[in-house]
């Protein structure tokens, strides 16, 4: 298993999802948007590689914060092969590329990603500045808004993988429920659709999910922690919850490729993100330990 980890924000969804060949992992330009270590599952005729999603890695402030660097944590025990990711365009990456420490024993990848936002004479200039005295396997650079040098990346890490016979049945490419990709998919929607706290602050559960119905019947619920927000995001005369249902309900439809009717509703849940057992309600793990 390949571990992709970083700071928020780098890319590293967008890398496994280009890695797999599918739209599995959710992207927005805002930082903090996985919350849950996913795993993407690539199959050729002489591989199964598992690649595994993470959270950006930041300094918790709040109990879900705790449980997304614990997601990291689960996935850095778990790796075969860890995979580093940084925005060549941000500084702040640089430097925390710099300051980390590859774990002994497991090959490391440094993945030098959004290569466009910088000149190919400063992209080499920071790759000579980050591998010099540094322990990295070796040095990837990508654009992986266009899949730019995802391919090498793919190789690279199939061969540095243990070959094992496959796990997965070879058709699969993820391990969650699809019902786990039709919350992701509102969540995503949200981000994209509110600004500020407020997409921060909600979270997708799915209520119901009938198959069998045509079109399938999808009920969801999407909370909020105030009041206030539960306005934002129902927004004037219903004008935003609608916007919301209606762009999640068209890539729920092009994921399972089925007519989706999506029943979205909005609920106030107090301070969820601090409340460790809100967070369990709402699927969010928890690391063991008195807080
Ligand atoms: N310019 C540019 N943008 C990119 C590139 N790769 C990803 N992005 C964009 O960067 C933003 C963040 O991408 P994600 O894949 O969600 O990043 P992430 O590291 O998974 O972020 P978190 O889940 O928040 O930790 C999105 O708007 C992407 O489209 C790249 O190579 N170049
Ligand atoms: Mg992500």
């Amino acid at each position: 298993m390949c571990a992709i980890i970083g700071l928020p924000n780098v890319g590293k969804s967008t890398l496994l999802n280009h890695l797999i060949g599918e739209r599995l992992s959710i992207v927005t330009h805002k930082a903090q948007t996985t919350r849950q270590r996913l795993l993407g599952i690539y199959t050729d005729e002489n591989h199964q590689a598992i690649f595994v999603d993470t959270p950006g890695l930041l300094e918790p402030r709040y109990a879900l914060h705790e449980s997304m660097q614990a997601e990291v944590a689960r996935a850095r025990t778990d790796a075969d092969v860890l995979m580093y990711v940084v925005d060549l365009g941000w500084k702040t990456s640089l430097e925390h590329a710099r300051d980390f420490e590859t774990p002994p024993g497991i090959p490391s990848i440094l993945c030098l990603n959004k290569a466009d936002r910088v000149g190919e004479d400063e992209s080499t200039r920071i790759r000579d500045s980050l591998t010099e005295g540094a322990h990295w396997h070796m040095t990837i650079t990508t654009v992986a808004s266009t899949a730019r040098g995802v391919d090498e990346l793919r190789e690279a890490i199939l061969g540095l993988l243990p070959s094992s016979p496959p796990l997965y049945p070879v058709d699969d490419i993820a391990a969650a429920p699809v019902r786990f990709f039709a919350a992701e998919l509102i969540r995503e929607t949200c981000f994209e659709e509110l600004a500020d706290e407020v997409p921060y602050a909600t979270a997708v559960e799915i209520e119901t999910f009938r198959e069998a119905d045509d079109p399938v019947y999808i009920a969801a619920m999407i909370y909020i922690e105030r009041e206030s927000q539960k306005g934002i995001v129902i927004g004037r005369g219903g004008s935003m919850i609608k916007s919301i249902g209606r762009k999640a309900r068209g890539k729920i439809e092009r994921l399972i490729e089925r007519p989706v009717y999506l029943d979205l509703r909005v609920k106030v849940m107090p301070n969820w993100r601090r409340r460790p057992g809100r967070l369990k309600l709402l699927g969010y793990d928890l690391p063991p330990g008195p807080r």
